[in-house]
């Protein structure tokens, strides 16, 4: 279990992460209510494959290891909620375009990933920068 204190969060609640032995991340408790309000599911090679809230319950589609696109579930495969985009390497995504519009993913010279950059379908308005 990790708990990450308030004062690293937005808002007033703690965040309790919980783990499974794997080291896969199964359940957050995003209230401080002891109870899980957030869990996750992995497929045996290691991949997240689900992600339920309690309102919405997300998929993640695969191509090797990488994820590619992400839908609610029962929608349509034409209607993914986003697509990613990667580069060379496997742990390197360069888009994620979805209902938010366009996230480019920011990396120093050294290739270490620092952030990502929102830009709506309008190329020169830039919305904002954040942690990635
Ligand atoms: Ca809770």
């Amino acid at each position: 279990m990790t708990v990450i204190p308030a004062v690293l969060r937005p808002g007033s609640d703690p965040l309790t992460l919980t783990w499974d032995f794997d080291n896969r991340l199964v359940s957050a408790d995003v209230d401080n209510d002891s109870t899980d309000d957030v869990f996750y599911e992995w497929d045996a090679l290691g991949r997240r494959v689900a992600r339920d809230d309690g309102t919405t319950d997300s998929i993640y589609v695969q191509n090797g290891q990488q994820t590619v696109a992400d839908y609610t579930s029962g929608t349509a495969a034409t209607n993914p909620t986003y697509n990613d985009v990667y580069a060379s390497y496997i742990d390197e995504p360069v888009v994620r375009d979805g209902t938010g519009g366009l996230r480019y993913y920011n990396r120093s010279p050294t290739g270490v990933r620092e952030g990502s950059t929102e830009r709506s379908r309008r190329p020169a308005e830039v919305v904002t920068a954040t942690e990635g």
